[in-house]
């Protein structure tokens, strides 16, 4: 690479030449790729830390209340892109950078993408985090700074293979370490009366460093922080053992340490699993607390103020552990009375509740508790007597049957408890927390999640988003609700035109980078039907791939009847654990190999599944949808955040009424929404019928000769017998009622290809989907938190 040193440099690339020179150590002439964007994102920093020091200056002359986002993840993706993009600085930089005779693209390409989460809870905070700054609410993300984040995926013969994920192994462009601010987290030990007060004495204890990165807002209102912990050992070299030739054995405290922020979600089947997954939640949780207290005392005296000055957010259970730590350190360490000390934390903190599935809603052993947290376990038991002698009437336990349920604990210590959809808050009320909510009918409020318009429209479809502001002007895009300004524009065929011609070029940029990368042809003028998410038996990615192969067989019955060309596209990874959710991957790769070889169908439908799903991957899919699958069993998705970023990007969906599915039908319309499937309260109903499977497979002939090709191998050949536990289970038990939906899904998925056909009332309906999803923005979200949950302001007037 050469730097065409002909061309006079502006300010930008002279912000990256030094960065090259003074911080990377590089002359033009041996810089590799990596070093330019290291250079570039330095200089993009730069600016980003003037804004950063602004904020932090204003809260705090403000002596503003302060909002904290305690989330076991945080799925930020690539930062580059968005940070120029709020910068507004996107133009300028793909000009400097040409100019220095380098690809933009591949630039931004070249960044990896931080997998902090799993799913749509991590992405949910990293959305968040971007709105509280594009609100100006002062606020901090804390989480931990995982080595490793979520697995790459790849696969072997249609399988999943896991392969660890290696963000760090070059350095994080955007964070800054923060040695100063290192706290010691204890773990085990015991605890002795002294005068009257607990004393916890730790048997061991590992440092939790701070890292910062700085979350710039649109148009750069506002910079907030997301701090993220690495542990570490307070003592890294045991120099006795390493003197004595025990190299491994000198280490070993360090590497202790560091496993607590080694993986994101280590396997916790086992005992040492779980007890290292219950570290790391308490890990993250007391250093961030201990921050937050330190805070608040450098700028507020009386610590009774607390809950005016701070609110604390719970994302999901994984920080429940906040709910006695807090008390414990306002009990134990500042000496409140325990009563006191239930109530300031209780008012400080708040609780939001991400899914009704029982095995995702946590409980830990109280052995397992006892010999970690000794003191929290006692503090538990205390705050457990106290909630039930307030209300003997209606017991309902934190622990019980030698368990903490966490949930329970979250609820009894938050002063507000929120879901993410009107029908998951709803269900929230009548089935979890149903004896908590009779007890307490004032705590739980609903937030409907949104996504960020900035990443998820403005970034990712810059051609859609050039239409709209050529429509609209930009206001849209630091307030979502102006797109619905489109609306009187859409008789205008030229706006039309436009708005099928730009989903037509994202789906050849698709399909031309599919080609490229994995060897797989698409015909852009095929629908591009989209079901992208975790894979999991509820979100019935197997509903969709049974409807592939009855789709293939009625097409093979009958090639000339006219069909509508498609090409189901697949992303998603399963828990390593979770063999049903992998041999649902590897059934879709199977039927995927012999659909897209079968000369007679292919023309009209063709099955990919691309690996390693990730942030990137979705701003290179969403754009180019057509159809988004949105469906799960109804009363199980307790919101989705997908489902909007599709509708705001004009694809149409095919879903049942669930989570947030509800909301997104009453805003587009219902007749712009293929809705299919049982309610929430048919689906308890059905599962009550005796063999309700059975029922619907003889019912539905197309139904039952799919399941039957499926188990006689027809995609297995080598391995007739591998799908068995798939059709026995659907033939069976099907909890998640994929047999019972399947002839109305079919039934919606012919009215969408009926509907794909007609060209110009189709870019219409997906049009109407762009301009009605302005609700869906998480800035409304955060609005909503603001004011019903944290009482917390804008810094910003008119924000
Ligand atoms: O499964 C929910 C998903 O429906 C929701 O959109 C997301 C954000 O609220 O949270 C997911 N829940 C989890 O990832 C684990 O509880």
């Amino acid at each position: 690479m050469t730097y065409q040193d002909a061309r006079p440099a502006t300010g930008l690339q002279d912000a990256i030449l030094r960065h090259l020179t003074y911080t990377i150590g590089k002359d033009t002439a041996h810089a590799t790729l990596h070093d330019w964007r290291m250079a570039l994102s330095y200089a993009v920093r730069d600016k980003i830390v003037d804004s950063w020091f602004v904020s932090t200056r204003t809260a705090y002359e403000a002596g503003a209340k302060r909002v904290y986002y305690l989330s076991m993840e945080f799925l930020i993706g690539r930062l580059l892109g968005d940070a120029l993009v709020n910068l507004r600085f996107d133009a300028e930089a793909k000009a400097a950078v040409e100019g220095l005779g380098l690809s933009f693209d591949a630039v931004l390409h070249d960044e990896p993408d931080a997998a902090l989460g799993n799913g749509g809870l991590g992405r949910l905070a990293a959305c968040f985090l971007e709105s509280l700054s594009t609100l100006a609410c002062p606020a901090m993300g804390y989480g931990i700074r995982y080595e490793h984040g979520l697995f790459r995926q790849s696969f072997e013969d249609g399988r999943q293979i896991e392969q660890p994920e290696t963000w760090l192994q070059q350095r994080h462009a955007w964070e800054f370490e923060r040695p100063e601010a290192m706290y010691r987290v204890g773990f085990g030990g015991h605890v002795a009366d002294q005068d009257d007060r607990a004393v916890w004495t730790p048997a061991e204890a590992v440092l939790a460093e701070a890292h910062d990165t700085p979350v710039v807002g649109w148009q750069a209102r506002w910079t907030n922080t997301l701090r993220l912990w690495g542990a570490r050992a307070g003592d890294p070299l045991d120099l006795k053992r390493f003197n004595h030739g025990d190299y491994v054995g000198a280490a070993a405290a360090e590497m202790l340490a560091r496993s607590i922020s080694r993986v994101l979600y280590p396997d916790d089947t086992t005992p040492a699993g779980k007890e290292l997954r219950l570290k790391q939640e308490y890990f993250f949780t007391a250093a961030s607390l201990h921050d937050i207290l330190r805070r608040f005392d450098s700028e507020h005296g009386d610590i009774r103020a607390l809950p005016d000055k701070v609110a604390i957010q719970l994302n999901d259970t994984h920080p429940a552990i906040a709910g006695p730590e807090l008390v414990r350190l306002l009990h134990d360490e500042r000496g409140l009375p325990f009563d006191e000390a239930v109530d300031l934390a209780r008012r400080t903190l708040n609780y939001t509740n991400h899914t009704l599935l029982p095995e995702a809603l946590e409980k830990w052993p109280v052995d397992l508790m006892r010999h970690l947290l000794p003191r929290h376990m006692m503090l538990i038991d205390r705050i457990d007597a106290d909630h039930a002698a307030h209300f003997p009437a209606r017991p309902t336990p934190i622990v019980a049957d030698g368990e903490v349920n966490m949930g329970t604990l979250s609820f009894v210590m938050a002063n507000r408890v929120n879901g993410v959809s009107a029908l998951h808050t709803e269900l929230v009320k009548q089935t979890v927390f149903a004896d908590l909510h009779a007890l307490h009918p004032e705590r739980i409020v609903n937030q409907t999640n949104g996504v960020t318009p900035r990443r998820w429209l403005h970034a990712c479809n810059p051609r859609l988003s050039g239409i709209i502001t050529g429509a609209i002007g930009e206001g849209w895009v630091g307030d979502l609700e102006q797109l619905s300004g489109l609306e009187p524009h859409l008789d205008d065929a030229g706006l039309q035109d436009a708005i099928a011609g730009a989903k037509r070029a994202n789906k050849v940029d698709l399909s031309n980078w599919v080609s490229a990368t994995h060897g797989v042809s698409l015909d852009p003028d095929a629908m591009f039907d989209v079901q992208i998410k975790r894979i999991h038996e509820y979100k019935r990615q197997h509903l969709n791939i049974l409807e592939a192969v009855a789709l293939w067989q009625a097409i093979r019955a009958n090639p000339n009847a006219g069909w509508t060309p498609r090409v189901k596209i697949f992303g998603g990874k399963a828990a390593p654990g979770y063999v049903f959710a992998k041999k649902i991957i590897h059934l879709i790769n199977d039927v995927a190999r012999v659909l897209n070889a079968d000369p007679v169908t292919s023309p009209f439908l063709k099955v990919v599944f691309l690996p390693n799903y990730n942030v990137t991957l979705a701003e290179r899919l969403i754009p180019a949808s057509d159809l988004s699958e949105q469906v799960s069993t109804a009363g199980k998705e307790a919101s989705g955040t997908g489902n909007m970023k599709f509708a705001l990007n004009g694809a149409l969906t095919v879903g049942t009424l669930d989570g947030a599915n509800v909301e997104i039908r009453d805003h587009v319309g219902a007749e712009n929404f293929f809705l299919f499937g049982m309610t929430a309260p048919e689906v308890v109903a059905r599962r009550a019928v005796p063999d309700h499977a059975g029922q619907a497979i003889a019912a539905d002939p197309r139904l039952a000769a799919a399941l039957e090709a499926i188990h006689q191998g027809a995609f297995s050949s080598d391995d007739p017998n591998r799908y068995h536990d798939i059709t026995g289970n659907l033939r069976g038990p099907d909890y998640f009622l994929v047999c019972s939906d399947f002839t109305d899904y079919w039934r919606a998925q012919r009215a969408v290809d009926a509907a794909y056909r007609d060209g110009a009332h189709w870019t219409r309906m997906a049009a109407l989907n762009t301009a009605r999803s302005g609700w869906f923005s998480s800035d409304r979200t955060i609005r909503g938190y603001m004011a019903d949950i944290w009482g917390a302001t804008s810094l910003r007037p008119g924000a």
